[in-house]
């Protein structure tokens, strides 16, 4: 894989680097994606198992979805392009991560400070009262837990469609996608918004978007280089050369 040389410069002269990521990221960890042909979306109906009203109809349906994903994400490690990124972290004055996933392989590769824009999996809240729910869940609960301060469903603590995303995180994450010097997006389709406007905002303030992704995306046309491999590959690729680089300059 050659990795063009205007992407290492650039990264030469950042001093501010943003990497926003999807799905795709943990697909080489063994983790689906949601909008690929054998993703999700593909299997299941967002509406009746990634919404309020579809959790409502049917709680304990969901509950199970979400407990067999939880068994899937703990039986997984984060993959080179986790650890490259977290890699990335450390060479740059400011790196900002920002990640639709909520599986947490980020942190788990070692990653500080992640923004998660849609909430992770492996919390839950009531859906009444909001309190976090701290008892620990394992695969027999298969039914979703009562609250134990009102009694009401305990939901996992992901962002469902229709759902505002964490309003801090959002505008943490506005922010710095406004003045990246270097913006990848990696791993996502950009079909989902408000997360989609993050490269669309880079891209107006004038950063260098790069897209990391085998397929084109609704965002491709916003990138200034887009890699066409796998985040895994890529990743790695792209830190092995800013150093061999950065040891010249
Ligand atoms: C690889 C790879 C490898 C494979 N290496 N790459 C019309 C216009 C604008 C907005 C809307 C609209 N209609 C409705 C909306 C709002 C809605 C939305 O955007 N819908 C669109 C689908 C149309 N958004 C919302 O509802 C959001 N909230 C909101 O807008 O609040 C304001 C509001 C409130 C009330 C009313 C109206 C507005 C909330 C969105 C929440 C998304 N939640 C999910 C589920 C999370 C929980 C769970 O995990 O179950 O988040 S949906 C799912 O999609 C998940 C993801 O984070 C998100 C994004 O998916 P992602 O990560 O991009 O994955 P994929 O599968 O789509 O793509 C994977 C990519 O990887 C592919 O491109 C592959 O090629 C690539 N890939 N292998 C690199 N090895
Ligand atoms: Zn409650």
């Amino acid at each position: 894989m050659q990795i063009p040389h205007g992407i290492i410069e650039s990264l030469l002269n950042a001093k501010k680097v943003v990497v926003f990521t999807g799905a795709g990221i943990s697909a080489e960890s063994g983790i689906k994606t949601f909008r690929d042909p054998d993703g999700l979306w593909a299997k299941f109906n967002p509406s009746e198992l990634a919404s309020v009203d579809g959790f409502m109809s049917n709680p304990n349906l969901v509950w199970d979805w979400y407990q067999h994903r939880r068994d899937i994400i703990f039986s997984c490690e984060p993959n080179p392009g986790h650890y490259a990124i977290a890699e990335m972290q450390k060479l740059f004055p400011k790196f900002s991560l920002v990640t639709q996933n909520v599986d947490r392989l980020h942190q788990r590769a070692g990653a500080k400070d992640v923004i998660e824009l849609h909430g992770n999996i492996l919390e839950n809240y009531c859906l009444s009262c909001k309190t976090p729910y701290d008892e620990s869940v394992t695969a027999e609960d298969t039914e979703a837990p009562k609250c134990k301060s009102c009694g009401g469903l305990v939901r996992p603590a992901v962002v469902w469609f229709g759902e505002t995303l964490p309003y801090d995180a959002l505008m943490r994450a506005e922010e710095v996608s406004r003045k990246a010097d270097v913006f990848f997006t990696a791993g996502t389709s950009g079909e989902v918004y408000p997360a989609a406007n993050l490269p669309i905002i880079a891209s107006q303030s004038g950063s260098v978007v790069v897209e990391i992704n085998p397929n084109e995306t609704a965002i491709s046309r916003f990138a200034n280089y887009c890699l066409r491999y796998p985040s895994g590959e890529a990743f790695p690729k792209i830190l092995e050369e800013f150093n061999k680089q950065r040891g010249i300059h």
